[in-house]
């Protein structure tokens, strides 16, 4: 490891913000020249974040249901218990533009004012709908920079579902008040895996819609599940309900230290195909710009003369000889 690269580390133990953003830039980083670099980083950071007593929240839902708001609130709540947070949000939709981050930032105004508080948008790339293995490695830098409570904020679109409940301790499905979990989009892959739900915006207009949406919730969890999955009625703007589901993350982080334990040790065990998926993504595609062969098929198939699907199989079967 280069000097640079340990000074880096040596800030980011020491707490220091701007080692924590060029950290995370690092990890963040598609180039191969990169790579081995990363892979030295996170194990280093790996080791040290592993002694820590940390909590790692993660908040997914439809676009506007509040995550943000939400976290703001819940964000300020465990500051006051003199706690350091630390919010990943990952916007599918600021890829190219970074286009909500504007948006991100004024919904957390006075969390993000906050010395005790870390916050940073990352645009989700690569093929994983929604999470990068980026941000698997990301939770650990801020762990290793001090910050106790780790809150991970995604759109739960594509097939990022298992992805993030392999990132946290706890899940949490953010549903917006009024219809059902099929009118709202929320798919059955979610509310299998998910440890509790919250239906925010349970106020003004939308009070009563919330209380339906809560019914609904309810009788669909308990026939997926078989269990009790605990569904919190919030209101981000009036703040109503966020001190109950505080109470119960705080519960949760005290007394299920053995339980967390062993889930790091899983998830960490199936990380490593979600690494392997990126992994090998990221070489194929390298290969497949330069390979004679699938250009030739390309060619093919854009004449009409051989299947898309054929010419798939025939790189798949050429690369693996
Ligand atoms: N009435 C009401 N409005 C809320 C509440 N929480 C958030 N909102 C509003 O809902 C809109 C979206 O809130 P955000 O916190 O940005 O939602 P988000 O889920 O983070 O949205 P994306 O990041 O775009 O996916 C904003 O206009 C908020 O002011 C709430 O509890 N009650
Ligand atoms: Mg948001």
């Amino acid at each position: 490891m280069d000097k640079k690269i340990k000074d880096l580390i040596q800030n980011l133990k020491s707490g220091k913000r701007l080692a924590l953003a060029q950290i995370i830039t690092l990890l963040e980083s598609e180039r191969i020249e990169d790579q081995l670099t990363i892979d030295q980083v996170v194990d280093e950071l790996t080791m040290i974040a592993s002694t820590k007593k940390t909590f790692r929240l993660g908040l997914t839902g439809s676009p506007g249901a509040g995550k943000s708001s939400l976290i703001e609130k819940i964000g300020m709540n465990f500051i006051k218990r003199g706690l350091k947070v630390a919010v990943l949000a990952i916007d599918p939709s600021s890829e190219m533009t970074r286009g909500s981050v504007l948006g991100d930032k004024t919904r957390m105004e006075e969390l993000s004012a906050q010395e005790e508080a870390f916050i940073r948008p990352s645009p989700s790339r690569g093929h994983l709908g929604g999470v990068s293995v980026a941000t698997h490695d990301a939770i650990k830098a801020c762990e290793v920079a001090g910050y106790d409570l780790i809150i991970i904020e995604t759109v739960g679109v594509g097939q990022s579902e298992s992805q993030v409940a392999d990132l946290v301790d706890m899940y949490t499905l953010v549903a917006l008040p009024g219809a059902g979990d099929e009118l709202q989009g929320i798919k059955r892959g979610l509310l299998e895996k998910v440890d509790n739900v919250i239906v925010n915006k349970f106020d003004g207009e939308t009070k009563v819609a919330a209380q339906i949406a809560e019914k609904q919730l309810k009788s669909s969890l308990s026939i997926l599940r078989g269990q009790d999955i605990p569904i919190f009625l919030t209101s981000a703007i009036y703040e109503n309900g966020i001190q109950e589901f505080c109470e119960s993350v705080g519960l949760f982080w005290k007394t299920q230290s053995e339980a967390i334990k062993i889930k790091r040790q899983s998830q960490e065990q199936r990380w490593v195909a979600h690494y392997i998926d990126q992994f090998l993504r990221r070489e194929v595609d390298q290969i497949m710009e330069s390979n004679k062969g699938l250009a030739a098929g390309l060619e093919m198939v854009k004449k009409g003369v051989r299947g898309s699907r054929d010419v798939a199989r025939e790189f798949i079967v050429n690369l693996l000889k």
